[in-house]
């Protein structure tokens, strides 16, 4: 079985749920270039990727199992992919940001972010008109040079909007992390699979 995580927060919060299930990995991806870890289990493996791919390679078998962010998930459209668990780990919110008042005025707007298609289908669905801007990083900074009118991005705690003068405005969704399952793994490998699901739901219900 083969896992993918990404490295960072999702790594740190998904290796206790993990262990619960008895899996633990032999090398540490903050400090090893390795990009398939070992783990106590001969044949459990786990791929470090950027968080973006890990839908992608579970999508394809690749993976049978990983970890990804609710907003990773909803911009990739889930196809292949069962989501049978909420981890509730890595959790903020889905928002529009920006200057105070940003968002009031006539026209069309101009929002950069990395979500493309979660904005798109977001302003849809108010049937207001935009103009997306696909940017890869610092979205904060689109507004304070006058390249968008505002953003959609993560927040959490709100500093980094707070340190560039910028505010949230509106509410997209709650994000958290799922379990996401390649749908021909949970039929192949279904006892393994289930019995991973199974662990990691009472690990998160332990530590809700
Ligand atoms: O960094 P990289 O480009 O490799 O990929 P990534 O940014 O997708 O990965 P990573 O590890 O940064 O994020 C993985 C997942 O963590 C995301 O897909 C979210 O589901 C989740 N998550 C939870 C967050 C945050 N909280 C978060 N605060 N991801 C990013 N942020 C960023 C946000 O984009 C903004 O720049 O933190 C900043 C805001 O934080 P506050 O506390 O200042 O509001
Ligand atoms: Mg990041």
């Amino acid at each position: 079985m083969t896992i993918a995580l990404s490295k960072g927060r999702i790594y740190k919060d998904t290796l206790p749920l993990l262990a619960q299930a008895g899996i633990e990995p032999v090398d540490d991806p903050e400090t090893s270039r390795k990009l398939i870890l070992d783990t106590n289990h001969p044949d459990v493996k786990v791929v470090v990727i950027r968080a973006t791919d890990v839908p992608t390679y579970v999508q394809y078998g690749a993976a049978d199992v990983g970890v990804s962010g609710k907003d990773v998930l909803m911009e990739h459209g889930g196809e292949g992919i069962y989501e049978p668990l909420d981890l509730r780990i890595a959790r903020c919110r889905l928002m529009v940001a920006g200057h105070p008042g940003a968002t009031q005025r006539a026209g069309r707007l101009r929002v950069a972010t990395k979500f493309v298609n979660t904005t798109r289908r977001y302003y849809a669905e108010q049937g207001r008109q935009v103009e997306i801007i696909k940017l890869y990083g610092s979205m904060e900074l689109a507004p304070l040079v006058g390249l968008a009118d505002c953003i959609v991005d993560l927040v959490d705690t709100g500093n980094t909007l707070r340190a560039n003068g910028l505010e949230p405005l509106e509410h997209i969704a709650d994000i958290s992390s799922r379990l996401i399952v390649n749908k021909a793994s949970m039929k192949m490998k279904s006892a393994r699979v289930k019995a991973l699901i199974q662990s990691m739901d009472t690990a998160v219900s332990q530590a809700a």
